[in-house]
C-alpha cells in the first residue's frame, strides 16, 4: 500500500491523534486480508460474533447498548457561523462553542484503543459524482460497516496524494455517554465529530452525515442536490427503461419499493424491476437539461424486522452473506439469526437483541429491537442494476414523495408542475418510526423526507430546488404516493410492496402522456379504472376510497402545513402560492 503523502491529511491526522491519543493508527487499504485481520480483533475480544459460516458466510453479529438503537436527532447538531444558516428545524449550536466542548470530550477518549483511518469514496471514485471522506475512528464495527456502506481503499488514497480534497470525519465511540453523545456537522469546515454512539446512523459518517447533511449543503452551493432517495429501475415489455427517485422517511419502505418484485402477470408480460439505490440519492443536471442520478453508496442498512419472503425477498437473498447483522434475534441452536415477521418459526432456544436467553415460541417479548438492522454489500442484491457499479446517473422520469399515513393522503397524485411538486413535498408529513429516538406513530411534518437531513436552513433549500427547477429543460415529473391508508377498521386499504408497481405504471404512462387523470385540489389523480388492477382481488370502491379527497380532512392538513410553515421567517414565493391555491381550492370544495 502506497502511503498518505498529502501533508494537508497528515497534518489532521496527526491533530485528531494528539487530542483522542490511541495506542496506535491504522490505515486501512481496502484489502480482504486486512479486512479479515481486524475482524478477527473484534471477534476476539467479543466486540463482533461470528454467526454460522455454512448458513451465513462471512456474517457477522453485533449489538448495540440498550441505550443507542436509532438516529438520535436531539442530538444531532449543525454548527454555522450564523444561526439562520442552520434554520428553525436544525439543533444549532455555534462552531467554536461546539468545537471547544468535543475537544474536551475528545481529549483522551481513544486512550488504550487502535485509532483506524478510513480512506472513503461516497460514488465511485473518479466519476463527476464522487465525493471523499476520511473517518477516523475507534469502533471496528464502523470500520467492518463502513467496508460495505462505502468504497474503501487505494483508489481513494491515489487521489488524496494528488490533492483531492476530503469530508473530515472523526468518531470515537468513548464510555458510549448518552448525556455527552453528540453528532456534530461543521459545514463550513467540511468537518464531522460524532461522539459517545456506536449505533448506525449516527456514526457511519459517510451516511447521513456526510451524502445528507454535508452533501446537501454541498450540493446548494455546487449547483446540485442531495436527497433521501431510493432509485428504481423499471423496464417494460418491450425493454425501455425508465428511472424513478423515491423520497421516503426512514423505515417506509425504501428498501422494499426499491428491491420490488413485479406481479405475476406484470412479470409474464416482461416487466422487469432492479435496484439502483434504497436510501441516499445525489442528483445533477446533465447536459440535455434531464436530472440523472447516482447511488453514493455501495450497501444498504435496512430495516430487518418485516423483511421476509414474501415483502422483500431480494433483501432478504442480500442478506446471506457478507452481512453484519445489529440488535436482531439469535438463535442459538444453529447460530443464525431471526427477527420479528421473518417466518413462522422463532427460535425457541434464542437470546433476544439485548442478549438475554428468549424462547421466540412463548415470550410475549420482542426477540429483535424494532430498529434492528443488516449492513449488506449491494453486490448481494439479486436485483442490483448494471448502473449502480458505473456510478455514472441515470435520468429521472419522476420523481416521488412518500409519508406512511392512514388517513388524509390518497394513494396517489401528481404536482402540476415542478414548482407544485417542490410544494408538495415542502409539505409532506408522516407518522413517526423506531429509526429514530422518540414517540412512534405521531404524525410530523418531514419535507422531501429530509427533515432531520437537511445541512442548512429548510427555507433556503425549498428555493434551491425551484431554483434547479428553473435550470431543467425536461424535470422530471413529481407525485405523491401513500401506500398506507386504512380504512373504518383500520385495515390497509392497498395491498403494496410488489404491487406497488401499478402506481408507477400509471406515474410513467403519465411520463409518456398515456395515461388519463382527473383535476383534484391535490393535483392530478388517476380514475380508478386508470390503474392496472389484473390479477389482483380488489373492488372499485376500494380504489374510489384510496383515491377519495376527503375535504373536512384536508381542512386540517391545510392548518398543520399553516403551522409547520409558521416557523420559516420566508419561503419561496412559489411555495407559498401553491399553498394559497391549495388552501382556497379546499374551501371551494
Ligand atoms: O440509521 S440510519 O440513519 O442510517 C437509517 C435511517 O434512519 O434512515
Ligand atoms: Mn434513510
Amino acid at each position: 500500500m502506497t502511503m498518505v503523502t498529502n501533508r494537508v491529511v497528515n497534518d489532521w491526522v496527526k491533530e485528531m491523534a494528539e487530542m483522542t491519543k490511541p495506542d496506535d493508527i491504522v490505515w486501512l487499504d481496502g484489502s480482504k486480508e486486512q479486512l479479515e485481520q481486524i475482524k478477527r480483533i473484534a471477534l476476539e475480544t467479543g466486540e463482533m460474533i461470528e454467526l454460522n459460516q455454512e448458513k451465513l458466510p462471512g456474517c457477522l453479529y453485533y449489538r448495540t447498548n440498550p441505550k443507542d438503537v436509532a438516529r438520535d436527532e436531539k442530538r444531532t447538531v449543525i454548527c454555522t457561523t450564523k444561526k439562520e444558516d442552520a434554520g428553525p428545524t436544525n439543533n444549532w449550536v455555534a462552531p467554536d462553542e461546539m468545537y471547544a466542548k468535543l475537544r474536551g470530550l475528545f481529549d483522551g477518549s481513544m486512550k488504550g484503543r487502535t485509532m483506524y483511518a478510513i480512506p472513503f469514496s461516497m460514488g465511485v471514485p473518479g466519476t463527476e459524482f464522487a465525493k471523499i471522506g476520511i473517518e477516523l475512528t475507534d469502533s471496528i464495527y464502523v470500520v467492518l460497516s463502513m467496508a460495505i456502506m462505502t468504497r474503501v481503499g487505494q483508489e481513494v488514497i491515489d487521489e488524496l496524494n494528488a490533492g483531492a480534497d476530503f469530508t473530515r470525519c472523526l468518531h470515537s465511540k468513548a464510555q458510549i455517554n448518552e448525556q455527552e453523545k453528540y453528532i456534530a456537522h461543521f459545514p463550513e469546515d467540511n468537518t464531522i465529530w460524532s461522539i459517545n454512539s456506536a449505533y448506525g446512523g449516527n456514526v457511519l459518517l459517510g451516511k447521513k452525515c456526510l451524502a445528507l447533511r454535508i452533501g446537501s449543503y454541498l450540493g446548494r452551493q455546487e449547483g446540485w442536490m442531495a436527497e433521501h432517495m431510493l432509485i428504481l429501475k423499471i423496464e417494460n415489455e418491450a425493454g425501455e427503461a425508465k428511472y424513478v427517485c423515491g423520497a421516503f422517511p426512514s423505515a417506509c419502505g425504501k428498501t422494499n419499493l426499491a428491491m420490488l418484485t413485479p406481479p405475476e402477470y406484470f412479470r409474464k408480460k416482461g416487466y422487469k424491476v432492479s435496484t439502483v439505490g434504497d436510501d441516499i440519492s445525489w442528483l445533477r443536471i446533465g447536459s440535455d437539461g434531464r436530472l440523472y442520478a447516482v447511488n453514493p453508496e455501495n450497501g444498504f442498512f435496512g430495516v430487518a424486522p418485516g423483511t421476509n419472503e414474501k415483502s422483500n425477498p431480494n433483501a432478504l437473498r442480500t442478506t446471506h452473506k457478507n452481512t453484519i447483522f445489529t440488535n436482531v434475534a439469535r438463535n442459538l441452536d444453529d447460530n443464525t439469526v431471526w427477527w420479528e415477521k421473518l417466518d413462522n418459526d422463532p427460535p425457541e432456544n434464542g437470546e433476544d437483541w439485548q442478549g438475554r436467553p428468549w424462547n421466540g415460541k412463548t415470550s410475549s417479548e420482542k426477540g429483535a429491537h424494532p430498529n434492528s438492522r443488516f449492513t449488506a454489500p449491494a453486490e448481494n442484491c439479486p436485483t442490483i442494476a448494471d448502473e449502480f457499479f458505473t456510478g455514472e446517473g441515470v435520468p429521472i422520469s419522476a420523481i416521488i414523495f412518500g409519508g406512511r399515513r392512514a388517513k388524509a393522503e390518497p394513494l396517489v397524485y401528481e404536482a402540476r408542475d415542478w414548482n407544485h411538486g417542490v410544494f408538495m413535498g415542502s409539505a409532506m408529513a408522516s407518522e413517526t418510526t423506531a429509526a429514530a429516538n422518540g414517540k412512534v406513530g405521531v404524525v410530523r411534518h418531514d419535507p422531501m423526507a429530509m427533515l432531520p437531513f437537511c445541512g442548512y436552513n429548510m427555507a433556503d433549500y425549498f428555493q434551491h430546488w425551484i431554483d434547479m427547477g428553473k435550470k431543467m429543460t425536461n424535470p422530471p415529473k413529481i407525485f405523491h404516493v401513500n401506500w398506507f391508508r386504512t380504512d373504518e377498521n383500520d385495515e390497509f386499504l392497498w395491498p403494496g410492496f410488489g404491487d406497488n408497481l401499478r402506481v408507477l405504471l400509471w406515474m410513467l404512462d403519465r411520463c409518456d402522456g398515456k395515461a388519463d387523470a382527473a383535476e383534484t385540489p391535490l393535483g392530478y389523480e388517476p380514475k380508478a379504472e386508470d390503474i392496472d388492477v389484473t390479477g389482483l382481488d380488489i373492488s372499485p370502491e376500494k380504489i374510489e376510497k384510496l383515491l377519495k379527497v376527503d375535504k373536512e380532512a384536508w381542512k386540517e392538513e391545510v392548518k398543520g402545513i399553516e403551522e409547520f410553515y409558521s416557523q420559516f421567517p420566508w419561503l419561496p414565493k412559489e411555495v407559498r402560492d401553491s399553498f394559497d391555491k391549495l388552501k382556497s381550492e379546499v374551501e371551494k370544495m
